[in-house]
């Protein structure tokens, strides 16, 4: 690990495909590399094509301050055939921001699909946990429906709006500042 890493709060951004980790990695973060790519390539699933034309391939790294930390976050890739890379990406982060698109049914439980499969052998290993429900502009879901479609994942929640530079910053103050969280 780098000495930036070891003075930084670093998040692993994780969500399934089209969550909108890129998303909220670009909205807040002052200095934004990603590794997004067209959809085209060899491995990507028809359903994958139908749902957008980019994806993230290695990971969107972003870098902000917030209240006078430094703060990293890296966003996952979400397609399936790049899932071997949360492993490096989750030795490397403290804690975990955990996407979920509520925009259906079907979107919230490919989301706990995702969780079960990709995220929980890591879940234990991070300081601190956040389920953010996103995309809570265009849902039609109540909150409580969309928690009783995850199943129990042991994280407090908040809703997001990707897009939303202040809600984003909600989301990630809620993960490093507030008191419920089990202490490290
Ligand atoms: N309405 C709405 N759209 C959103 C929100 N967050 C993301 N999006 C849109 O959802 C689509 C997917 O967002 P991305 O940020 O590319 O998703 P991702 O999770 O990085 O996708 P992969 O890297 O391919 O897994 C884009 O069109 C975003 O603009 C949100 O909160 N509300
Ligand atoms: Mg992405």
């Amino acid at each position: 690990m780098g000495r930036a890493e070891l003075e930084a709060e670093t998040v692993l951004v994780a969500g399934p495909f089209g969550a909108g980790k890129t998303t909220f990695v670009r909205t807040l973060s002052g200095k934004f590399v990603t590794a997004e790519r067209g959809l085209s390539g060899v491995g990507a699933s028809f359903g994958e094509m139908r749902l957008k034309p980019v994806t993230t391939v290695f990971a969107d790294v972003g870098v902000l301050e917030l209240d006078g930390r430094k703060v990293i976050l890296y966003g996952a890739p979400g397609q399936s055939r790049f899932h071997f890379t949360v492993r490096a990406l989750a030795s490397r982060c403290r804690h975990l921001i955990l996407l979920v698109d509520t925009s259906d049914e079907p979107a919230v439980l490919r989301s706990r699909l995702y969780f079960e499969r990709v995220i929980k052998p890591y879940f234990g290993r991070f300081e601190r946990r956040l389920v953010a429900l996103n995309k809570r502009d265009v849902s039609r879901l109540a909150v409580e429906r969309v928690l009783e479609l995850l199943g129990g994942i042991e994280a407090p929640h908040v809703e997001t709006v990707a897009t939303s530079r202040e809600s984003a910053l909600n989301a990630l103050r809620a993960l490093l500042t507030a008191s419920w969280q089990r202490p490290p």
